[in-house]
């Protein structure tokens, strides 16, 4: 039997990129036919230098009706490609919360949702429990460092855990992947993603449901943000208009500096926020402390 490793239909970041790679490896490392079918856009974080590496992968599929199907980097099953039949769900890994239970009661143990900074490093374990990590191939290894790397921006942000340095130094120690990597990596997605504004930043937006009916965050991750909200105001206006109907902010977390910017021009939008981030807008623009990912945001949101 067939295993399909795929994510969200929607847009692919690296994680999800790495992810869905690493694992169809590692089931063909255990002689089991899979194929990685990553549908929708890269987001900014799978740059022209990681596509440089040369991974195989497939855009779309369509169910012979005998296949398996992994799902990675996402849990929501409201989120899934049309192709995944949820009753041939052998698997899911992911580091979001809100669909724990669904998963335990339908496929038990073979949901992974564990809250580590990367699904990547939740892969990366997999291959070291089922004693693969000296067969992992090079851009595999290479994938899930930068997924690890992309996830926790550079170990700055606040949901990296102890798992993923631990995870970072050993993928690191294969690939040779260093700091000065690093710095190259995010400010070249910089460059890609101030190239071409509109076309990332709607494709990093995201819709989710919330107690109170849906929410949406989009997210601009850049090494240095310090312009941006001077520079690129009218563009995010119109991307983020289209989502008028409900409350929404986008998330700018401003890597170098240890800290976001979250903005927003929608009224319900900067009440919630404030409410339960305990943030302050002013002029549409909140500062926050540390670095916070979407999903963060996502999870406190949920729960109001
Ligand atoms: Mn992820």
């Amino acid at each position: 039997m067939k295993t399909i490793v795929t994510a969200e239909a929607k847009g692919a970041d690296i994680d999800v990129f790495a992810c869905a790679v690493a694992y169809a490896e590692l089931l063909s490392l255990e002689g089991k036919e899979s194929i990685p079918v990553i549908p929708g856009m890269f987001t900014a974080s799978v740059t022209p230098s990681i596509l440089a590496w040369g991974a195989k992968y497939e855009t779309i599929y369509s169910s012979d009706g005998s296949e398996n199907f992994v799902l990675v980097d996402i849990s929501d099953p409201d989120q899934f490609p049309s192709f995944v039949f949820h009753n041939r769900i052998s698997e899911i890994y992911d580091h979001r919360s809100g669909h724990e239970t669904y998963w335990k009661d339908r496929i038990q143990n073979n949901a992974h949702i564990e809250m580590v900074g990367a699904c990547g490093t939740l892969i990366w374990e997999q291959f070291k429990k089922r004693a693969k990590e000296k067969d992992i191939s090079m851009v595999s290894a290479k994938l899930l460092l930068a997924s690890i790397v992309s996830n926790t921006l550079a170990f700055r942000s606040l949901n990296v855990t102890e798992r993923d340095k631990v995870a970072y130094a050993e993928l690191s120690a294969i690939t040779g992947l260093s700091e000065e990597w690093i710095q190259k990596y995010f400010l070249e997605q910089e460059d890609i993603l101030l190239k071409n504004f509109e076309q990332y930043l709607r494709a990093d937006t995201k819709v989710f449901k919330t107690a109170s009916g849906d929410f949406a965050i989009g997210q601009i991750e850049i090494w240095d943000a310090t312009d941006l909200l001077n520079t690129r105001k009218n563009e995010l206006d119109h991307i983020m208009s289209e989502y008028e109907s409900m409350p929404w902010i986008v998330n700018i977390p401003n890597i170098s500096k240890g800290f976001n910017y979250v903005y927003s021009k929608s009224l319900r939008g900067k009440e919630i926020i404030e409410k339960v981030c305990g943030l302050k807008f002013e002029n549409d623009i909140a500062t926050t402390k540390g670095l916070l990912m979407r999903k963060y945001l996502m999870k406190v949101l949920r729960e109001v």
